[in-house]
């Protein structure tokens, strides 16, 4: 017996009431870090989410993409054009967007 889509999907998954999502499948919304290192410490899907616990507040600190989903096939977004973008003292890309921007383009 398969279990239906949520109304209401959580990226939590189990852990965040929605028995839809990850571990009984993995949807792209899923937040499958935070899930694991939550399950990892403890936290159960037989505790509410909203349990006040250290294993539930666990996480990466990173909630969502930072590009939409599509709307139709393959709904994910491309990826980041990592060979041709400029990088700043951090080390990651320069976006423009808090940082310089660059139209430097490396070949
Ligand atoms: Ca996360």
């Amino acid at each position: 017996m398969a279990i239906p889509p949520s109304a209401n999907p959580s990226r939590l998954g189990i852990l965040g009431g929605d028995n839809a999502g990850f571990p009984n499948g993995r949807r792209p919304l899923d937040d499958v870090v935070d899930i694991e290192l939550r399950a990892v410490a403890g936290a159960t899907p037989f505790q509410p989410a909203q349990f006040n616990d250290a294993a539930h507040q666990l996480s990466d600190a990173v909630n969502a993409n930072d590009v939409p989903f599509l709307n139709q096939f393959p709904f994910l977004n491309a990826p980041h054009d990592y060979a041709g973008a400029s990088y700043g003292a951090t080390g990651l890309p320069n976006t423009g967007a808090g940082g310089a921007k660059s139209t430097t383009r490396r070949r």
